[in-house]
């Protein structure tokens, strides 16, 4: 039992869980939760950001190369609401993001005084959003509620939460008992789900495993799966990694186009399955067809009414995925070897995409200098897309993505995100020059905190994607797709940040290799004419393989 105020218990509960960074911005109602941050300044590190957006998606970028919880800390009202695209992302992206935040002073909640920062609703607010949204009225409430937000943050599918402490709450004092973590345990599918699913696999004869975010702690158990029945394992974004684009059976999106039609079961596993049925077909595809048949094993029970299976599986991936691999040896399934159409696929599939130019030879050199176990963030820039289907990716959580919500802008401060949670490793943001432009004052947050971030700008003058579209698409009516830029590198040093350039490849090669040397932070602009991308997207989208057009 110790005498201490709301802010302390609710730090206190934070380092119990082994915190030890928050991002943010203090403000008046959040001092009291500064000032317990100042006392417990060597266990937990603050990294102040210069908008609120940046915590949300550097607490987004630590949690998504970590796999443990982001924590970020705003002031009430605009400060909460700056957050939102994040908090949004890290919703559809499913990562567990602590949002901790103050309200006006408890008498006035609910008034509509229009007190300092006062939303008409905050926490209903929040509750539309995220997967949990709380308040704490007393310092002896704060331990639970914290454990609370992180079983809510971690257990079946993970997502954001926030911890509101109104204004007066948050100095108050009282006595209060510390709790320990609670432990959340891994669930696997039930027997009988597993021997049903088992069951479907010994009639197929074409199997694929389709991986997503929900499948990046079972790596092991998806190999052992897949050498057993001797499938292909395809994903999109968030399960790159989840299987080394390396081993023999992993194929990215485009060789799956590629696979597709003779594939007779499809096997998901923490996937919501977006890139064969929502992107492909034009992301028109309403119902599920019937062939393929489908598994589909996932810790949340409302995926299988969203996107209903032949064979629904609800479980955490590791174990039920390492039970169904156990059933099927236990059974000596015998499959049809998919080896060698796997490799004539990728073949294929890399020569064509070849032609996505300069995007691949820009990934190219990416690749070569970017060690095994280094970061890349991706951005809803050309380079971006290009690289959902054709960056190789060996290990879990090195490719950061977004997920579904294509937030543009993202990329740059999850990176920074990135960068604090992986000190010692190498971390390369890929970005727009408009992407970049959603956060480019957060230079000064990496030279302020060291962040040794490699940040690529490929600067073609504009919203390269959108004009492209209003080209082929509105007959070059173009609007709203042109940038005049500042100069890139002007402007870094200007924050005390290493600025360099290059106009191709080559020159790429150059610059990166001296910067990933010189491990400080730094901006790479990549010059590009206008309009000079080859498009990435019928890789996505699949017409390259079907002979449909963008709608
Ligand atoms: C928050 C948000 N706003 C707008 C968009 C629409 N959008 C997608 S890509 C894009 C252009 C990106 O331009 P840039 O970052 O320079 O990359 P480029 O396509 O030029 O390589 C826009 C405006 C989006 N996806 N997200
Ligand atoms: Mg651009």
């Amino acid at each position: 039992m110790a005498h201490i105020s709301t802010g302390q218990a609710v730090v206190e509960s934070l380092i119990r869980h082994g915190v030890d960074t928050v991002f943010g911005m203090p403000g008046a109602q959040t001092y009291d939760l500064f000032d317990a941050f100042y006392e417990a300044r060597k266990k937990i590190k603050v990294i102040l950001v210069r908008h609120e957006q940046a915590a949300a998606y550097m607490a987004f970028g630590y949690a998504r190369s970590t796999g443990k919880v982001g924590v970020f800390c705003v002031v009430p009202g605009p400060g909460v609401l700056n957050t939102m695209a994040a908090l949004c992302t890290a919703h559809g992206a499913n990562q567990p993001l602590l949002c901790l935040t103050s309200e006006v002073p408890s008498d006035f909640i609910g008034k509509g005084r229009r007190h300092l920062h006062e939303l008409p609703d905050q926490l209903g607010s929040l509750r539309s959003l995220l997967k949990w949204a709380e308040q704490i009225d007393q310092p002896q409430d704060a331990p639970a509620m914290v454990n609370e937000a992180f079983v809510q943050m971690q257990s079946g599918r993970p997502g954001p939460v926030s911890l509101q402490i109104p204004w007066d709450t948050l100095g108050a004092t009282g006595e209060v008992d510390l709790l320990d973590p609670i432990k959340i345990p891994r669930i696997s599918g039930t027997r009988s789900e597993i021997r049903a699913a088992a069951e479907l696999i010994s009639q197929s004869k074409m199997p694929m495993i389709y991986v997503g975010g929900g499948a990046l702690h079972a790596g092991e158990e998806v190999i052992r799966l897949a050498e057993i029945i001797g499938a292909p394992v395809a994903s999109f974004r968030s399960g790159r990694g989840v299987v080394s684009d390396d081993h023999p059976l992993t194929v990215m999106l485009p060789v799956a186009a590629e696979l597709w039609e003779e594939i007779d079961l499809v096997i998901g596993v923490g996937s919501r399955l977006e890139g064969l049925y929502m992107r492909w077909n034009m992301m028109q595809w309403q119902e599920r067809p019937r062939e393929p048949k489908v598994i589909r094993i996932d810790i949340d029970p409302k995926e299988m009414k969203y996107w209903p299976p032949d064979q629904a599986v609800v479980g955490d991936a590791k174990p039920t995925v390492g039970a169904l691999a156990a059933e099927l040896e236990k059974r000596g399934v015998r499959y049809q070897n998919q080896t060698e159409r796997i490799s004539k696929a990728k073949s294929r599939v890399c020569e064509a995409i070849h032609s996505v130019q300069p995007q691949i030879a820009l990934l190219e050199v990416i690749r070569e200098i970017l060690p095994r176990d280094g970061f890349i963030t991706g951005e809803m820039t050309q380079v971006g897309f290009t690289s959902q289907v054709a960056f190789p990716v060996y290990e879990p959580r090195t490719y950061v993505t977004c997920g579904h919500q294509d937030t543009l802008g993202y990329g740059f401060p999850t990176a920074l995100g990135v960068k604090v949670a992986n000190p010692d490793k190498i971390v390369i943001s890929i970005t727009g020059d408009g992407g970049f432009q959603f956060a480019i004052q957060e230079l000064a947050t990496a030279k302020q905190f060291n962040i040794n971030l490699i940040t690529i700008v490929f600067n073609n003058s504009g919203y390269g994607n959108v004009r492209r579209d209003q080209e082929t698409r509105f007959g070059g009516r173009v609007i709203g797709a042109d940038l005049v830029n500042p100069d890139f590198l002007a402007l870094a040093r200007a924050y005390g940040v290493q600025g360099y350039r290059a106009q191709d490849a080559d020159g790429l090669r150059e610059v990166l290799r001296v910067a990933v040397v010189k491990d400080e932070p730094a901006v790479i602009e990549v010059i590009l004419e206008t309009g000079s991308e080859v498009s990435p997207w019928p890789f996505i989208l699949r017409d390259a393989f079907t002979g449909n057009t963008v709608v």
